[in-house]
């Protein structure tokens, strides 16, 4: 391996890299009781219940809304625990994720 070579590989970067984020997003139906909605918020997302409250109120006016902002891994993990939380209720829930911009 020639110098020059060496040294570009062994250069470390100068700034990190800033992770990228993911929304989670609450995506209202006309089936899933809003109580239960608002429990999953408090259990998956740790809030309280007056944030559950305002966040499940805001997706069944708007049809969805933004639940919090995690890495990939956090918010994909965190919106199939929601989803499947309603799914073994027999409840359409549904979350699903998006980049960031
Ligand atoms: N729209 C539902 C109802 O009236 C409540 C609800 C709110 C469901 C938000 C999902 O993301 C949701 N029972």
């Amino acid at each position: 391996m020639e110098e020059t070579e060496f040294l570009a590989k062994a250069k470390p970067k100068a700034k990190a890299e800033r992770p990228k984020l993911y929304k989670v997003i609450l995506l209202n139906d006309d089936f899933t009781p809003r109580d239960f909605v608002t429990c999953v918020l408090m259990a998956v997302f740790r809030m309280t219940e007056s944030e559950a409250l305002a966040v499940m109120m805001a997706a069944h006016r708007r049809g969805a809304a933004v639940v919090a902002v995690f890495t990939r891994e956090v918010a994909e993990t965190k919106a199939l625990a929601g989803t499947e939380m309603g799914r073994e209720q027999g409840y359409p829930l549904a979350f699903t994720t998006e980049r960031e911009e």
